[in-house]
């Protein structure tokens, strides 16, 4: 059998997955729902670049933007599990499965980091200037237990080393551009966001997706990290101590 696409090059770009129209209509609805509810501005250092957004989780998202919600279990599931070559599924946390990500110019960062799930989608609602999502495909070496959270995050900074890293992967910069899908495989591939520019907020939709059934380890202390401002007792939740 030939290698699903996500397990080949670790990432896939798809260009128009949204038509204008539809980004269009999707960017206002959120525009909407930013009118009328208070986001949370979240703030976090970190090494290199800081955490620095405003974020729409996936159960606000589920009540208050239907058609966001449509996409996740919808058409990019559909996608997702095509290009892994296996089933995938809504994440059982509901807050962490689909995210609207606002990054307004001048002050917006988003570190360096794994996401929790084999594979990821990022669809772009608009073009910006600045805020190019920036991937090291396939760097991690994965570990399979999560008992072995400490040889993971050793091993997580010995990858990123810069001669490790350029030995083991090389970097792909993507530009924000409307209807613009990047799929990887979140847990594998080391990204980050750079500062965005010009004067609109960079708006984009994270959806996220699992074998049936799976959880993560560190699910409590990432998710209060990531969608409030209280202070995390972790200095990186992503891993257990
Ligand atoms: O907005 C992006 O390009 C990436 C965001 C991201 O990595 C995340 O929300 O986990
Ligand atoms: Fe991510």
């Amino acid at each position: 059998m030939a290698t699903p696409p996500i397990e080949q090059a670790g990432y896939v770009i798809h260009d128009g997955f949204l038509e204008p129209e539809a980004c269009r209509e999707t960017l206002a609805a959120v525009e909407e729902y930013r009118s009328t509810t208070d986001l949370p501005e979240i703030h976090r250092e970190a090494r290199g670049r800081a955490l620095r957004y405003s974020v729409i989780d996936g159960r606000q998202i589920r009540d208050g933007l239907p058609d966001i919600w449509d996409l996740y279990t919808g058409p990019v599931q559909d996608l997702m599990s095509e290009l892994a070559g296996e089933a995938m599924f809504p994440l059982d946390n509901i807050r962490a499965g689909v995210n609207v990500n606002i990054m307004p110019p001048a002050k917006s960062e988003y570190r360096w980091h794994y996401d929790r799930t084999p594979v990821t989608a990022l669809l772009y609602l608009n073009e910006v200037e600045g805020g190019e999502t920036e991937l090291y495909p396939g760097l991690r070496v994965l570990l399979s237990e999560q008992r072995r959270a400490r040889t993971q995050r050793l091993l997580d900074r010995v990858v990123t080393l810069p001669p490790v890293r350029s030995m083991r992967a090389r970097k792909v910069v993507v530009s924000p551009k409307a209807g613009r899908l990047v799929a990887m495989a979140g847990n594998r591939c080391w990204h980050s966001v750079g500062g965005v520019e010009g004067r609109h907020d960079r708006i984009n939709v994270i959806l996220a997706y699992d074998r049936e059934g799976a959880t993560f380890a560190a699910e409590e202390g990432l998710d209060s990290y990531l969608y409030t401002t209280d202070s995390t007792a972790h200095q990186d939740p992503n891993y257990l101590r």
